[in-house]
């Protein structure tokens, strides 16, 4: 086994990895950028390699930056978590070439989910079923693919993601339109205009399948999430089991997801994505080759630790269980707080945090990469934390997720949580009718202005005390941090007490 990984994050999903490494007895190596002196992830791991200045570009992106740090640091593997380089093909190639181990897929598995028409073909050819689809070379060729597939269509880039250079189009009369507006769109987010077209499933939901390989081949499935709960191509809740799959789909659609990873010779944790249509049919729309945000609710309803399986895989490991070792036991969901106005199109709002108390007790995790105290940086994603609660039935998770949203004391910055609250209370949320367009369709329901947070005077005085207190320990560590970190910068409070044990 490794002794000791750097993690190529920032945020709460490094503090997740982190976590388990701590618990693997791996040592942890972060890097950051000017913004993150004092972030979270920093003060948890055991080093810390500063890479450059805030901007991705300058710092987490650097692909070059990051293998030297693992070099000097003596790292023998990295973990890439979500975004940044975790989908970088050229990356992980260059980790295996330095004789530094990447956590996560081959870099030619990578390769072949990057482009979309690429694995549109090598899905089809494995038996996967994709959205019928066609070329759209010119408009020409478009007006002939659209006709065959018959109107509404989907203009999309080949090399696309979060909704940008898609387009759908109802009407010939709209398509030759569509077509350059989503070409030129392409090229300039991807570098490559090359768009395609599928025919238009009418409100589906996202439902995807977590699967797990490792690298002798074996491949299982994590059952599904569905991720429906989107706004701006960015989903905000996610919940499991997917409340309109019985056990016979998922149990089909979990053995096509591991078919897909096989296709290409998957093998760490990885995600495919499906559309769900009203008829039940559901189609292959891409493979995530990474480990995905809302990863707790699965982990919630199987009793596995994703990163743990994860770093064994790649240090070589079997995995330990096959399919029939793998049940499922009640409900997750997870909700997404962002530092966003959902009453201003959820409009970022980063900003130093003057308080912040997460919610705990029974059945909840809060998995969060800011402390109270801590700026949410305009930098990068306003994410503050993920919010996440089991249950034996969905209506106990529902119910224990409204809890725990009624407890979260965010002072000082917006945040979506009282969004949150609103869907958690809509009854077609509630009886599990929702699809890709809920929120847009209930926007009055979801946004309407609702002025006061449940954080009473009370509350805000307890979260001040504790943003205080943080910030006059951090005054304190940085005055006294080489003492520090030979002491293991315990409190001299929790030192006294664990002396006394
Ligand atoms: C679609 C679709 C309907 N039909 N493709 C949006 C982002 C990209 N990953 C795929 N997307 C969609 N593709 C066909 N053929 C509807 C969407 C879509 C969507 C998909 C998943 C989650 C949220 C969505 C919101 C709007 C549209």
């Amino acid at each position: 086994m490794f002794r000791k990984v750097l993690v190529a994050n920032r945020g709460e999903i490094a503090v997740r990895v982190i976590r388990t490494l701590r618990e693997m007895g791996i040592g942890a190596v972060a890097v950051y950028s000017d913004a993150d002196r004092t972030a979270l992830h920093v003060r948890l791991a055991d080093e810390a390699v500063h890479i450059g200045p805030p901007l991705v570009a300058e710092s987490y992106l650097r692909a070059d930056r990051i293998l030297d740090a693992a070099r000097s640091a003596g790292a023998e593997a990295i973990h890439p978590g979500y975004g940044f380089l975790s989908e970088n093909a050229d990356f992980a190639a260059a980790c295996e070439r330095a004789g530094i181990a990447f956590i996560g897929p081959p870099a030619s598995a990578i390769e072949a989910m990057g482009s979309k028409t690429g694995a549109r073909a090598r899905m089809s050819e494995a038996g996967v079923p994709v959205v019928p689809g066609g070329t759209a070379r010119h408009p020409a060729d478009a007006r002939a693919t659209a006709a065959r597939l018959g109107y509404p269509v989907m203009v999309k880039a080949a090399f696309g993601g979060g909704g940008k250079g898609m387009r759908l189009v109802a009407r010939e009369q709209d398509l030759a339109r569509s077509f350059e507006r989503a070409h030129s769109e392409a090229q300039a987010a991807f570098g490559d205009g090359t768009v395609y077209l599928e025919k238009a499933i009418a409100l589906p939901r996202h439902v995807e399948i977590q699967v797990l390989g490792d690298k002798e081949g074996n491949v299982v499935h994590l059952f599904e999430r569905d991720c429906s709960i989107q706004r701006r191509h960015q989903k905000v809740v996610e919940e499991t089991p997917c409340p309109a799959a019985d056990e016979r789909l998922v149990e089909r659609m979990g053995e096509v997801a591991v078919r897909a990873a096989k296709a290409v010779g998957y093998f760490s944790a990885g995600t495919v994505e499906f559309l769900l249509d009203r008829s039940g049919e559901f189609y292959f729309l891409e493979m995530n080759t990474r480990l995905q945000v809302e990863h707790p609710i699965t982990e919630w309803v199987t009793g596995f630790d994703l990163v743990r399986e994860m770093v064994g895989v790649a240090a070589g490991r079997k995995l330990g269980f096959d399919q029939r070792g793998i049940r499922r036991r009640g409900a997750a969901i997870e909700c997404r707080v962002y530092a966003e106005d959902p009453a201003r199109g959820f409009l970022p709002c980063p900003g130093p945090g003057a308080a912040l108390r997460a919610p705990s007790g029974p059945w909840v995790r809060d998995d969060s990469g800011v402390y109270a105290g801590a700026e949410v940086s305009r930098y990068y994603d306003p994410l503050i934390s993920k919010l996440s609660a089991w249950g034996p039935d969905r209506a106990v998770a529902l119910a224990r997720m409204r809890r725990a949203l009624r407890e979260y004391v965010v002072a000082g910055i917006r945040t979506n949580l009282s969004f949150h609250e609103r869907l958690l209370a809509q009854p077609e949320f509630c009886a599990g009718r929702y699809h890709t367009g809920f929120i847009e369709a209930h926007a009055d329901d979801l946004l309407a202005d609702r002025v006061p947070e449940h954080a009473d005077a009370r509350d805000l005085c307890v979260a001040l005390a504790a943003a205080l207190a943080g910030q006059e320990r951090r005054q304190r560590q940085a005055a006294t941090a080489a003492g520090d970190a030979e002491r293991g910068s315990l409190s001299p409070w929790v030192r006294a007490h664990r002396m006394s044990r």
